[in-house]
């Protein structure tokens, strides 16, 4: 089957993220015979006339479209772009007859409400390296659907859904078609070679969709086969700057600690940055991390108070925190810490007490402070929102709601919170994060490849707030 994959992203903010999730799905398409066609909308200058000159050339019989953002998560500064995707699929039911299908993170936190806005034909959601295929094998042979996991498709005018999957094993999963990404398209707006080494958070944070889009269970593709492919990539494109996708990179630490020591084994000259948190992030494994070409730490905390890590279930404490802190400035790598305000019971005590202990524990080469935590469904925060009356049960949850801590919502809450990060010269907020900042930060990456930007605009905050 000839088979158009689109990837319909086109944010480039804090930099331009190369399509992943399409780049597998490419991997699984290959794999299974189909003659596969990628169209990458990032640096589209008209999306109407690239897709119709695609569709013209290669004439699908099925289109898929990679989704990965529905809005910028943002309470202040909200964008929502899902509104763009609507657009797309009109264009392309004015190119083509052939059926579209969705898939992307976008889809699985949101699967009914965006097959629907989108007026699509079918979606899946969570993986899609297996599901796809499978879908398409039944869809030419006219079998039945029941028994894919994940997908989304009409039956008599109703929709009908089969509950998603996680592969039990990543072993034999499909590696990503990294030759379909334009590197020096992405390079040059600051990217990354995405690399995922892990699916599955058994974390529990009250607010987060990551178990919904990966499951709870920790699956691992083997360390040696994620190293295989990042030699290749070296190889094959003379890049080495890698990003683990991975929601937490460093849990189960195990794995992390395989995947290092393999790099560090084949001497493989990388640099790469990862999302961690301070579970078992000591000395020991900063140096690891180090040794194995790790240029910065993206620290996801949210808080830095006892009662907030608990309140957001963090699983990791306030000593812990301390620890991390201290095993990667004793290390030297630099890392930036992120902060969500606004979880349930939390004060602007709260607020200073946090950025208090965090000084007490040293210096982090940022800090971005966001407020309002985006609602997801299937999460504890959604059930909360709801009790508290702050939520319509029924609400679609595809145009963003965050929640906001009681105690918070007063009209100043977001001149509270720059006037906090005014007291520190590392610290950020979102009314910071202007369009003309992060156009300089780009440059500044894309110019030099500094990774991360952390280290080397440092007081980060308060050289943003000079420029204005
Ligand atoms: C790593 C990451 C980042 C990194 C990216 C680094 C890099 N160089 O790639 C950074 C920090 C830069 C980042 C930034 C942002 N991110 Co982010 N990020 C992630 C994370 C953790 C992993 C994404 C990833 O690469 N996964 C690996 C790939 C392989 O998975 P996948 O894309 O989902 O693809 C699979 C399926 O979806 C499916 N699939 C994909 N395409 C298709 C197509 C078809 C047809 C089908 C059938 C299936 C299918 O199959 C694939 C393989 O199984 C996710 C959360 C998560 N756990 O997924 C959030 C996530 C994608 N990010 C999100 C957001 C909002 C953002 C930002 C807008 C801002 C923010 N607040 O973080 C920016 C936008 C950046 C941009 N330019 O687009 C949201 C999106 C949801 C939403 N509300 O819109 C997520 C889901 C997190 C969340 N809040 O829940 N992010």
């Amino acid at each position: 089957m000839k088979v158009l994959i689109v990837s319909t992203n086109r944010e480039k903010t804090p930099f331009a993220v190369a399509p992943v999730g399409a780049a597998k799905i490419i991997g699984a398409l290959r794999q299974s015979g189909h003659e596969v066609d990628f169209l990458d909308l990032c640096f589209a200058r008209n999306i109407g006339r690239s897709l119709r000159q695609r569709i013209r050339r290669f004439c699908p019989d099925m289109i898929g479209l990679s989704i990965r953002n529905l809005d910028n998560c943002a309470y202040v500064h909200s964008h929502a772009y899902f509104q763009g995707d609507r657009e797309i699929v009109r264009m392309i039911r004015s190119a083509s007859r052939a059926p579209v299908i969705i898939g992307g993170s976008a889809v699985s936190v949101a699967p009914e409400e965006l097959t629907a806005y989108l007026k699509a034909d079918y979606a899946i959601a969570g993986e899609g390296e297996n599901s796809l295929p499978a879908f398409l094998s039944a869809y030419t042979e006219n079998s039945g659907f029941e028994g894919i996991p994940g997908l989304w498709w009409r039956e008599n005018g109703q929709w009908q859904a089969n509950p998603p999957s996680f592969s039990a094993s990543l072993d034999d999963l499909p590696r990503q078609a990294y030759d379909c990404i334009d590197f020096d398209r992405y390079f040059s707006a600051g990217g990354f070679v995405a690399m995922q080494t892990r699916r599955g958070c058994p974390f529990e944070c009250i607010y987060c969709s990551y178990s919904v889009l990966e499951g709870k269970r920790p699956r691992f593709f083997p360390a040696g086969a994620c190293v295989d492919e990042m030699e290749k990539i070296v190889r094959d494109t003379g890049r080495s700057d890698f990003f683990f996708v991975d929601g937490v990179f460093n849990f189960p630490s195990g794995h992390a600690t395989a995947v290092c020591e393999e790099i560090i084994r084949r001497r493989l000259k990388i640099r790469w940055l990862a999302y961690c948190n301070p579970s078992g992030l000591d000395r020991q494994m900063a140096a690891l991390f180090k040794a194995s070409g790790c240029a910065g730490i993206e620290l996801g905390l949210d808080a830095a108070t006892e009662k907030m890590l608990v309140h957001l279930k963090k699983g990791f404490t306030l000593s812990e925190i301390e620890r991390t802190y201290q095993a990667l400035s004793a290390e030297g790598l630099p890392f930036a810490v992120f902060l969500l305000f606004g979880g349930p019971g939390e004060t602007v005590a709260d607020w200073e007490q946090t950025q208090k202990n965090l000084q007490g524990f040293g210096k982090a080469n940022a800090v971005f402070a966001s407020l309002g935590l985006r609602i997801y469904t299937g999460t504890d925060l959604f059930d909360i929102a709801c009790a508290e009356g702050a939520l319509d049960p029924a609400d679609s949850l595809l145009a963003p709601r965050f929640y906001l801590s009681r105690h918070l919502q007063t009209e100043s809450v977001v001149h509270r919170l720059d006037m906090l990060a005014r007291q520190d010269p590392t610290w950020s907020t979102p009314t910071d994060w202007n369009r003309a900042t992060v156009k300089v930060i780009q440059w500044f990456l894309a110019k030099f490849r500094v990774i991360p930007c952390w280290k080397d605009i440092e007081n980060y905050g308060a050289r943003m707030r000079r420029q204005k």
